[in-house]
Order: C-alpha cells, then sequence, then structure tokens
C-alpha cells in the first residue's frame, strides 16, 4: 500500500495525529487568508465583525456531534513569545497533540528571525470520533520556558488576574458563516498577569472542523457581533433567522452532494480493492 501523508482515514478514539506543516496557497487552500491576516494586527475589541461578516462564539464551546478530521492553520501572530499549540479531545476521542510547536512565524506582524511558520501554514489532523469535545491551549513562551502554565480554551483551567477582565478566558473566537467553507478563528491573549494587554492576537489560528460541526457550533455559542463584549460574561444568542436558513441550505446541499458522491464512487472503490497494489491510484492528498 502507498505511503500517504493523508491521515484523514487513520481513525483512533485514543490518540491525535498531526500531519506535517503544508503551505499556503492562494485560491487553492481551504481558507482565504488575505481575509483574516489583519486580525494579527487589530485588537479584539476594535474588529469590525459586522463587515467582516464575523460573529463572536464561545470559545470554550468546540464540541463536535460527528466525526471529523479537522485542519489548523496558522494566520498571524502579533507576540515576543514563542509559544506551542495544543489540542485536547474528551469524549468520542480522548487523546491530545501538539498542533505548532512554536506559533511564530518569519512573516508575521511581529516577525521572529528564527520563526519556523510563514502565514497560512497549516495541518491536517487525524479524523477525531462524533462526541468529541475539543479544546486548545498556548504554554506562554513555551519553547524557552516549558513548564508555563498553559491558557486553554477550557476557561476552567485557567488563572483569574486582576490583569485581564475577560479572565480565566484567554481565548476569544470568531465564526465566519459566510466563507466558502465555514471556518472558526481563535486568538489568544499570551500574558496572564502583568503585562497583559488583553488583545487576544498574540497568536491567531484557522480552524476547519466540517460545515456539520460548525453550523452545531454558530448556532450553539454565538454570542452576537460586538467586539466589545466581556468574554467572561458574554450570553449567547440566537443566530438570526436568515442565517440559519442559509446555513442550513448549505448544510443540505452538503449532506446530499455527499450522498451523491458515496454512491457515485461507491464502485470505482470497489473495483480498486481488486486490482494489484502496484496500479492503485495515487491517494489523493487532501490538499486544498
Ligand atoms: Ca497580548
Ligand atoms: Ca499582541
Amino acid at each position: 500500500m502507498a505511503a500517504s501523508t493523508d491521515l484523514s482515514n487513520i481513525s483512533s478514539a485514543t490518540s491525535i495525529s498531526v500531519g506535517p506543516i503544508q503551505s499556503y496557497i492562494q485560491g487553492s487552500t481551504w481558507f482565504d487568508l488575505t481575509k483574516y491576516k489583519n486580525l494579527g494586527s487589530q485588537e479584539r475589541v476594535s474588529i469590525d465583525l459586522k463587515s467582516s461578516n464575523l460573529w463572536m462564539i464561545d470559545s470554550s464551546q468546540l464540541y463536535l456531534p460527528y466525526s471529523y478530521a479537522p485542519r489548523v492553520a496558522f494566520i498571524n501572530e502579533g507576540a515576543g513569545y514563542q509559544s506551542p499549540i495544543k489540542i485536547s479531545a474528551t469524549g468520542g476521542t480522548t487523546a491530545q497533540a501538539t498542533v505548532f510547536k512554536n506559533l511564530s512565524g518569519s512573516n508575521s506582524i511581529l516577525p521572529s528571525a528564527d520563526g519556523p511558520l510563514k502565514l497560512g501554514d497549516w495541518v491536517q489532523l487525524s479524523m477525531i470520533q462524533a462526541n468529541t469535545q475539543l479544546n486548545f491551549s498556548v504554554t506562554p513562551n513555551g519553547v524557552f520556558q516549558p513548564n508555563n502554565r498553559p491558557l486553554s480554551t477550557d476557561p476552567s483551567l485557567n488563572p483569574v488576574s486582576s490583569y485581564n477582565p475577560n479572565s480565566p478566558v484567554f481565548w476569544a473566537a470568531y465564526a465566519d458563516p459566510k466563507a466558502t467553507r465555514p471556518i472558526i478563528l481563535l486568538g489568544y491573549e499570551d500574558i496572564a498577569g502583568k503585562g497583559s494587554d488583553n488583545d487576544f492576537n498574540d497568536g491567531i489560528l484557522a480552524v476547519d472542523l466540517g460545515t456539520e460541526n460548525f453550523t452545531s457550533i454558530f448556532t450553539s455559542a454565538n454570542l452576537g457581533q460586538n467586539a466589545k463584549i466581556n468574554l467572561k460574561t458574554a450570553q449567547t444568542v440566537p443566530v438570526p433567522f436568515e442565517l440559519h436558513s442559509s446555513l442550513g441550505l448549505l448544510l443540505a446541499i452538503f449532506i446530499v452532494g455527499r450522498r451523491f458522491l458515496q454512491r457515485r464512487f461507491l464502485q470505482p472503490v470497489q473495483a480498486v480493492a481488486e486490482m494489484p497494489s502496484s496500479t492503485y491510484p495515487s491517494p489523493k492528498l487532501i490538499a486544498d
């Protein structure tokens, strides 16, 4: 069987694999970097969510009702720290993994000459089983000080600090339901104590959790379009009907399309199974 870097079909409930770093290609990668890279230069409270078609969501509510192999991208970074980003999963899949060893870019808004990443670099994660709660964490300057206390999207793990009125929330999350492939953006504040400036742009990630999971999260964790809300006390609000129905339509097209593809390709897949291995078609990498 041909070796493949496509981890999306590996299915385990007790591990998460992270594929190699892939470069961003404008127009073919699964998100539009040009739309989001300025998030790194703006403080959270001054983002114009309405004109960007973004909605704040509760960063602690990354719950996946459906199995999916997520993708995570580096959007920007405005921090002197060099920090690892980790993911933890609890439920259908229970496991942890390092997503990026060092979320520092050589061309980010605050570039690090030795930063290993370029804007838009992304990784493919292995399949996460249905009914899993995901959390991301940053270990501030953990490349040099690995024992620093991580700051998680799960606020119950974080300190409360008088320097951050949003604490114990250190991650902001934004939904982009109008993107061709709806995604969630995450931004963190990497200083818990003195020195915290609460800009929540010290690292910005984009996360693809699949259209079904996105819709579930967006409709249950929407915090509206006022960027100035306090993230600790923010209340969820209903998604407006127009947006809800257009998402429903998107989801319906997605599900019908997937059923069509499954039927369409059922026969060829069986045929492939009977071919000698030397004539296998190359595995299609998820490289978009
Ligand atoms: Ca900051
Ligand atoms: Ca910053």
